[in-house]
């Protein structure tokens, strides 16, 4: 009998729920910063679409000068940017939140990124000429379904302030890591807006709307919504940037080690400029000394990976804490902002490990 060597041992994506499929991401066992698209974690409120690409078009409209409707040629034609992003689900690390909260019970691994190659939506906005006055643009993608909330049938769409819209990179995508992207990420075409939670990164793009109003669909004034309180929805406020963050990838959580040199590793992202340090403690955050943070790019829209040399040599259970801040000061709290919803979890990331 033969066993397959080591490096023929692939990672699985790790199942919340099948129908709609919500996978997450083995974020632990993810060696670099270019997430194969069979790895990547699936976030889905509905069934997957049904589309047809032969008679595809994508209309621009509402509170324009010339509605428009794109061929996909004319999309694959327009001149086009890669970017590297960070795709976090608003949702990542909910299992962690003190009360629970309800919802897909997230680990670490609603996370990934690689490089998405698209046009700005800016340029199509511009070619159908916003007019003055218009505030948002709302993205409606084609899945659609029922919610346990509200009666009716729902199209997944959500809108964006208007400068956030025109910022150059905002983009309509068509490839994942130089491939069209695969079908269960949107294609043909996705929105994917860099900095923000992920839940602005619209699948399946149906139509796109310019409005002069503020708009109110029940995926932003109901979803990703922070409230701060158990019985009420006193304070609430919309998730968009993302927070300053990091996982630790290795050692695993509650592994057992020997005594001598380890590798402690993993990531550290943000949705306001970039890192500027990660701080790791292997005596439960009574000390604290600087990780070896990866380069960067200048724009940090995606994340870094960074390593930290630990020896131990004394036996023993260890608590060990990553903590990362940003450009902007931005760092981890010790504990997390509880909201009902169970979004933006962003505390100083922990592990315990034992020794002998
Ligand atoms: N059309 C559509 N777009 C969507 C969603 C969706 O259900 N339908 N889910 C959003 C959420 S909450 C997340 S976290 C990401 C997940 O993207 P992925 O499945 O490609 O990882 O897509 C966003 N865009
Ligand atoms: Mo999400």
């Amino acid at each position: 009998m033969t066993y397959p060597l080591n490096s023929s041992v692939k990672p699985y994506l790790i199942t919340r729920r099948l129908h709609p499929e919500n996978q997450e991401t083995p974020i632990q066992f993810i060696k670099n910063d270019k997430i194969d698209h069979q790895l990547f974690y699936r976030r889905n409120h509905f069934s997957y679409p049904v589309l047809s690409y032969s008679n595809y078009w994508l209309p621009i409209n509402g509170f324009v000068t010339t509605p428009r409707l794109f061929s996909m040629q004319d999309i694959l034609r327009f001149p086009s940017k890669t970017i590297k992003v960070v795709l976090e689900c608003s949702g990542n690390k909910r299992n962690l939140f003190e009360p629970k909260v309800f919802g897909e019970q997230w680990g670490k691994g609603a996370i990934s990124q690689g490089y998405w190659k698209g046009v700005p939506l800016r340029t199509l906005l511009e070619l159908s000429g916003i007019r003055k006055g218009a505030i948002e643009v709302v993205v409606e993608g084609y899945d659609f379904g029922k919610r346990t909330d509200l009666d009716g049938i729902y199209t997944y769409l959500r809108s964006l302030p208007i400068e956030k819209a025109l910022h150059p990179d905002t983009i309509i995508a068509y490839e994942y890591n130089d491939q069209p992207i695969p079908f269960k990420h949107g294609h043909p075409f996705r929105l994917i807006v860099p900095q923000w939670y992920a839940m602005a990164s619209v699948k399946w793009i149906k139509q796109i709307s310019v409005i002069d109003s503020n708009f109110t669909g029940p995926f932003q004034s109901i979803d990703y919504v922070y409230y701060p309180n158990k019985d009420n929805n006193k304070n609430a406020f919309p998730v968009t940037t993302i927070n300053v963050n990091s996982t630790i990838q290795s050692p695993l959580d509650l592994e057992v080690l020997n005594t001598g040199n380890h590798l402690i590793k993993g990531i550290a992202w943000t949705g306001r400029g970039v890192i500027s340090k990660v701080k790791i403690s292997t005596d439960n955050g009574e000390s604290w000394a600087n990780a070896k943070v990866d380069h960067q790019d200048k724009i940090g829209y995606g994340w870094v990976s960074w390593t930290y040399e630990w020896s131990v040599l004394e036996k023993g259970e260890y608590t060990i804490m990553a903590k990362a801040t940003d450009s902007y000061n931005r760092t981890q709290p010790a504990s997390p902002f509880w909201n009902r919803k169970g979004y933006g979890y962003n505390a100083i990331d922990i592990i315990t490990v034992k020794v002998e």
